[in-house]
């Protein structure tokens, strides 16, 4: 049964004795929702698409930072069930550019401290981030960001063979591989972070603070009358609403379309997997774009495997052989030891690619209809500096300096923000 909590702002958590706690976790029963579940609404002051990340980051800064409550997340599936939960959770602030380095930088400091302001473990460990080089090319690259990031007081160098060793003892450093490892950008504040934590702990912030959670709930318009957003229809019935604010992955493009805004997005799958489980043996983060892969171990002792994303554009989230091959046989060529490692599972979640791999943020033509899209890959790492942001554009109606750089006329002026060479993997 659905319980609605008592308290109004009243943070969840703050019921919950370390012995109730115990009792919940043996028996399992009589566990309180962490968030509630409530009848639509006919209006609300800001309306928000897409429970992952990124939506109910903002809707928690709109409540917590702002006072604004009177908001809806509506999702048309489960929150955290699209790119949220389907990403390799790799936080990080090593971009190229001075604007990218700065805004994730921001990212990761709100991130260091989200268990403690959500009180919600969401198991962020800075175990640090190594993008390696394998030829001269990626060398000047890592060096050239390495720079960067010192200029923006972010912690990076680039570092040889024999400190990458130390680092990751496992990974081959020798002569012997096809792609030897020259150097890396050794990035120690990077890590992992548990995704559907995070997701949770917004998810319940936001709520205890009065923001409804509609799951379940699919847009099906939106309505612009003169210019400006009057409200939304969904599956459950109207909305009234005099604010938008689209923040999906993979459906960014088709949700401006029904306002009439067009975003230069294309949607390319990217595959990830999980290996079973083995003794505790990699602390870092471990990135070739060379070999186009990455690898981290969570605290399960699973090794997590990405790649770049599918060379065709689609909405499949289904894996392909071809991705397991590749993956296993790159992976290989780092770690020879872990042959005999068996992959448990693959799936793929779906990337907004935008022309210069930076985000799209803030206002559109549209009155009231804002847009936090085209993350590319690297949307999970920016959920809470977007959805701070974000909300401080819906309450102020001022576009934060982070985020100025990344608005949608960029591309009309030719003011890109190259990120690609920020890249974990070429894509
Ligand atoms: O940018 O760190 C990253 C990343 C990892 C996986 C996909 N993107």
């Amino acid at each position: 049964m659905r319980r609605r909590l008592s308290g109004g702002g009243q943070r969840p958590a703050a019921r919950y004795s370390a012995l109730s706690l115990l009792r919940h976790g043996l028996t399992g029963r009589d566990w309180p929702p962490a968030w509630t579940h409530h009848d639509l609404a006919p209006s609300y002051d800001v309306v928000i698409i897409g429970g992952g990340v990124h939506g109910l980051a903002t809707a928690y800064y709109l409540a917590a930072n702002h006072g604004i409550r009177n908001v809806a997340v509506l999702e048309k599936s489960y929150i955290g069930g699209g790119a949220s939960g389907r990403n390799t959770a790799i936080i990080r602030s090593n971009y190229l550019t001075p604007e990218g380095v700065r805004f994730y930088n921001r990212s990761l400091t709100l991130y260091q401290r989200l268990a403690a302001e959500l009180n919600f473990n969401v198991m962020f460990e800075q175990r640090g981030h190594l993008t390696l080089a394998h030829n001269d090319a990626s060398l000047r690259t890592m060096r050239w960001r390495a720079e960067v990031n010192k200029l923006e007081g972010v912690d990076s160098e680039v570092i040889g063979p024999a400190e990458i060793k130390k680092r990751a003892p496992y990974l081959d450093v020798s002569e012997e591989p096809r792609f030897p490892i020259l150097g890396a950008l050794y990035h120690p504040p990077g890590g992992i972070v548990r995704h559907d934590a995070v997701v949770w702990g917004y998810a319940r912030g936001a709520d205890a603070h009065g923001v409804h959670i509609h799951q379940g709930t699919t847009l099906l318009g939106i309505d612009v009358a003169d210019g400006r957003v009057r409200g939304v229809a969904t599956s459950r019935g109207p909305i009234a609403t005099p604010v938008v604010v689209n923040c999906t992955a993979g459906w960014s493009s088709t949700v401006a379309a029904m306002a009439g805004v067009e975003l230069p997005i294309t949607t390319f799958p990217l595959q990830a997997a999980v290996t079973e489980p083995v003794k505790f043996f990699l602390d870092p983060v471990i990135v070739s774009g060379t070999l186009h892969v990455y690898v981290s171990q969570t605290a399960r002792g699973e090794l997590v495997l990405g790649a770049s994303v599918d060379p065709y554009p689609a909405y499949s989230t289904r894996g392909s052989l071809e991705f397991t091959e590749e993956v296993a046989a790159h992976v290989l060529e780092l770690f020879p030891s872990l042959a005999d490692l068996r992959v448990l599972r693959q799936w793929a979640g779906l990337c907004d690619m935008t022309p210069d791999f930076s985000p799209i943020l803030g206002k559109t033509p549209v009155e009231g209809f804002h847009v936090d899209v085209g993350w590319g890959t690297y949307g999970f790492k920016a959920g809470p500096v977007s959805g701070e942001a974000m909300a401080q554009l819906v309450a102020t109606g001022e576009t934060p300096a982070i985020i100025k750089t990344f608005d949608l006329v960029r591309f009309e002026d030719g003011r890109l923000v190259g990120e690609k060479g920020a890249a974990s993997v070429g894509h």
